[in-house]
């Protein structure tokens, strides 16, 4: 049982979440080549090296779509639109038919009396440009504040709240030093120069949008529990490292304007040169902050020889996931509040992304999801307990509402609140499907 919305404050927001790649269909409509679309095309990146040409053919559902998320009784709903969508080659000439899609999307949803969340980037960066050195070269603050101002000056008008980017961390690190998403680069100068531009992104966005007379902007930060694997210092180490470059890095830079001690030191001479000048870009005031939380990880430390940060996850003890991300449910009320105590004070937070990847198809019947039901419910109890403790969280974004492509996983992962039949695309509900619908009525 899912506790239902007469629990939580009486304008706390529920919503669904999705992102432009993992759902539109980028070989239709117009759209430019991606550097997911290269990174899939190299065998070894991703399961079965699958893309997104498809995907769920939200491209052309979109109406069903968005009559599903209003079944459901969602108030909010978070979108990102795709860059290479609306500028197939990063810069130049919109793609008149990508801006109309994303006009008819905010159209439909103010329709059916649900406030569009946009965010810019979700992670399909134009080929075009990633050939140019994508999050690596410092152009990037101009191109994106560019590709901002083309879409917003179309749907601005009508947007509830936006976002620049999406998880900062996956944008560089995980990309970047970790090599698991597009470019799929292993190299600590690139990780710290695209740590740093995603955040000068952010901040050229924001000023953008605020030139537009756009209200609401905020960012969305990715934050994984990081706990020592072993009762020694080595261990608490490790954790406390992964914490600073995982957890801390990018909320400081944009609500303190600086970064924290350790991870500049372990950065050394990488950052690009005048980084600290960007702060007074980087950290402008924003209205709200988002929070996706998934999981924990318990970290120990590399042999000696291991280059900074020098750290190993090591496979922890809880119940986990089909992706393998043990269930920690108490991390979400960790964050909310270390957020809030240390950065954020009053400015309201969001969790704008908390879901898991279930067994769906293995329990026989697709439909029952049980996990994720117990899951989400797992969730909003610590959302619902910090409401109540006063700390300022006005709204909660399951991931997804429907299944997708989970990007280095193809489509075997199952995010969704709804069933996609890879075959026919039909779209199937699912019991949690059911069961938010049941939380959500007043
Ligand atoms: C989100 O990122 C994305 O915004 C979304 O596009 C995606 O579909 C969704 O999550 C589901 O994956 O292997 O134990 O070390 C989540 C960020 C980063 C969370 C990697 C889990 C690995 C856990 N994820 N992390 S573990």
């Amino acid at each position: 049982m899912l506790p239902h919305r007469s629990e939580f404050p009486t304008d706390f927001l529920f919503g669904a979440a999705t992102s432009a790649y993992q759902i539109e269909g980028h070989a239709q409509g117009g759209a430019g080549r991606t550097h997911w679309d290269d990174f899939a095309a190299t065998p070894g990146n991703v399961a079965g090296a699958e893309d997104g040409a498809i995907a769920c053919d939200h491209l052309n559902r979109m109406d069903e779509d968005l009559d599903l998320l209003k079944d459901a009784g969602f108030d909010a709903y978070r979108f990102s639109t795709s860059w290479a969508r609306v500028l197939p080659e990063g810069r130049g000439t919109p793609n008149a038919e990508g801006l109309d899609f994303y006009d008819r999307l905010v159209d439909g949803l103010l329709e059916r009396g649900i406030k569009p969340a946009a965010t810019l980037y979700h992670w399909e960066l134009p080929s075009a440009l990633s050939d140019l050195g994508g999050w690596r070269n410092r152009d990037i603050g101009d191109w994106f504040a560019d590709y901002t101002e083309v879409i917003m000056s179309r749907i601005g008008d009508r947007i509830w709240s936006a976002a620049p980017i999406n998880e900062p961390w996956c944008v560089s690190w995980l990309s970047h030093f970790e090599g698991i998403h597009a470019p799929g680069l292993r190299d600590i100068r690139a990780t710290a120069r695209a740590m740093h531009h995603v955040l000068l992104c952010h901040g050229r966005a924001t000023e953008v949008m605020r030139g537009l007379g756009m209200s609401n902007l905020g960012a969305v930060c990715n934050m994984e529990y990081a706990g020592p694997a072993a009762d020694t210092d080595a261990a608490r180490k490790a954790a406390r490292v992964q914490d600073a470059i995982y957890n801390r890095f990018f909320i400081s830079g944009i609500m303190k304007g600086s970064y924290p001690d350790e991870v500049v030191e372990g950065l050394g001479d990488y950052l690009p040169d005048g980084w600290q000048d960007d702060f007074k870009t980087i950290s402008q005031p924003i209205d709200w902050i988002g929070l996706n939380y998934y999981t924990r990880r318990l970290h120990d430390a590399a042999p000696e020889s291991a280059p900074w940060p020098a750290t190993v996850g090591v496979d922890g003890p809880l119940p986990k996931t089909a992706m393998g991300w043990e269930i920690y449910p108490e991390g979400l009320s960790h964050f909310l509040t270390m957020m809030q105590q240390e950065y954020t004070g009053d400015l309201p937070i969001y969790v704008t992304e908390n879901g898991l990847a279930g067994n769906d198809e293995l329990t026989g019947d697709p439909l029952s999801d049980p996990d994720r039901i117990a899951y989400l419910a797992a969730h909003l109890k610590q959302v619902k307990q910090a409401a109540a403790d006063g700390i300022p969280v006005k709204g909660y974004f399951a991931w997804s509402l429907m299944d997708n492509y989970e990007w280095a996983e193809g489509y075997a992962p199952r995010f969704g609140l709804i069933h996609v039949d890879w075959a026919s695309l039909n779209r199937y509900p699912k019991a949690s499907f059911s069961a938010i619908r049941e939380a959500l009525k007043s």
